[in-house]
């Protein structure tokens, strides 16, 4: 097939995920055109069957806001046409839905027909899509859409309760690459962090608000109460300033290392005991299935998709958003016990598993094949 993948070239989930699946399609022998603004962040190689087309919007005096939405259903036009692209593939609803059904009319004059899938992320449905000034656009994106994915039920669950939507929406899950994603050993690493062999507990996000990532700080506090251990925070975004501060007041400075934006997440997971995610929402949890790859059990909130990933009481803890009180206490009780943290660990590692890519590829491939066959 000649795929056209649309996704927000960043670190966030839905850019990953865009990208990966992307490179797994190519390795499968598939012809895969990425349509985006910048280089993906995970897309830095070369392979016979990857293809990067560059949306870039002309600036003009007029423009308070360039319309980055018309150059990229642009570029869409031009690389169907050009390219013969079987199918486009859209990740995150918001411009990218509805440019497609944009790129898709003016193909239509070409008597060119292609297919659109979008697959729904997460906030585009859950914040921003809810948006009153976004909310009919994506309504009406998603139903033009030939197919429609979500990442998770409670996702899919989601849009039909907050949107009017007609269409069916298959849910196919978020996905890890196990070469990529697994225990790397880097003892002198884990040294370096914890030179009296304490506990290493992880979070990484985009420290957006949604993140909570100040849950993170006291939920940590509380755990440094009953067991020796260090806190790394990977990422960056608008709340680490917020979460620095607080870190200082609640003097616990030494016991934490921001990282900000590493690309190797996989060796910070390796070295880690534990995963942190008390996010307010959650679609899916991308970042805490990277680390259940690593061997890394996971307490979080029980919002959104997370109780799809991580089992209470087996690869980790669920509690209520906020909780936090309740969140150290487990996190405590994986950490206070050798046995008791190894057969989280171990469990962790085996529910990844029922997330691996080549369980979840050949799902996207079927579904482009119903999509292309009933347009
Ligand atoms: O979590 C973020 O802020 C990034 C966001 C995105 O849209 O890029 O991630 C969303 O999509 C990921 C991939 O499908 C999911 O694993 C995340 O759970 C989801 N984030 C939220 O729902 C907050």
């Amino acid at each position: 097939m000649k795929i056209g993948i649309v996704c927000y070239p960043t670190f966030g989930g839905s850019g990953v995920v865009a990208t990966e699946l992307g490179k797994a399609l190519a390795d499968n022998g598939h012809q895969v055109h990425f349509i985006t603004y910048s280089q993906p962040a995970r897309l830095d190689f070369f392979s016979e069957n990857l293809y990067y087309h560059e949306v870039s919007v002309s600036q003009y005096p007029l423009f308070d806001y360039a319309p980055y939405e018309l150059a990229l259903s642009s570029k869409m036009v031009d690389v169907v046409r050009f390219e013969k692209l079987d199918i486009l593939h859209v990740h995150y609803a918001i411009p990218h839905a509805s440019a497609a059904f944009m790129a898709k009319q003016i193909l239509a004059t070409y008597n060119i027909h292609i297919p659109v899938v979008t697959t729904l992320h997460g906030t585009d449905i859950t914040l921003v899509g809810r948006d009153v000034t976004f909310k009919p656009v994506v309504t009406f994106s998603i139903n033009q859409s030939d197919g429609v994915t979500a990442v998770s039920e409670d996702l899919r669950k989601s849009t039909y309760d907050h949107f009017e939507i007609k269409k069916d929406i298959r849910v196919i899950p978020n996905f890890i690459d196990h070469v990529r994603f697994s225990l790397k050993p880097k003892d002198h690493f884990k040294k370096a962090i914890a030179p009296m062999g304490e506990r290493i507990l992880t979070h990484t996000s985009n420290f957006r608000k949604v993140k909570r990532t100040q849950d993170v700080m006291h939920i940590f506090k509380t755990v440094l109460e009953k067991v020796p251990a260090k806190l790394l925070m990977v990422g960056d975004g608008p709340e680490r300033v917020n979460c620095e501060q607080l870190c200082r007041s609640l003097g616990i400075c030494e016991h934490v290392r921001f990282l900000g934006k590493q690309e190797a997440v996989e060796e910070i997971l390796s070295v880690s005991d534990l995963f942190l995610m008390p996010s307010a929402s959650e679609s899916f949890g991308l970042a805490a299935l990277e680390a259940m790859a690593c061997k890394v059990p996971v307490v979080s909130s029980n919002t959104g998709g997370l109780p799809e990933l991580n089992i209470d009481g087996v690869t980790g803890f669920l509690d209520a958003v906020g909780d936090v009180e309740s969140m150290a206490q487990h996190a405590i009780h994986i950490l206070e016990d050798d046995a008791r943290l190894a057969l989280f660990k171990e469990n962790a590692l085996k529910r990844a598993y029922e997330f691996d890519l080549n369980r979840i590829l050949p799902m996207y491939e079927a579904f482009y094949n119903e999509v292309i066959e009933l347009s």
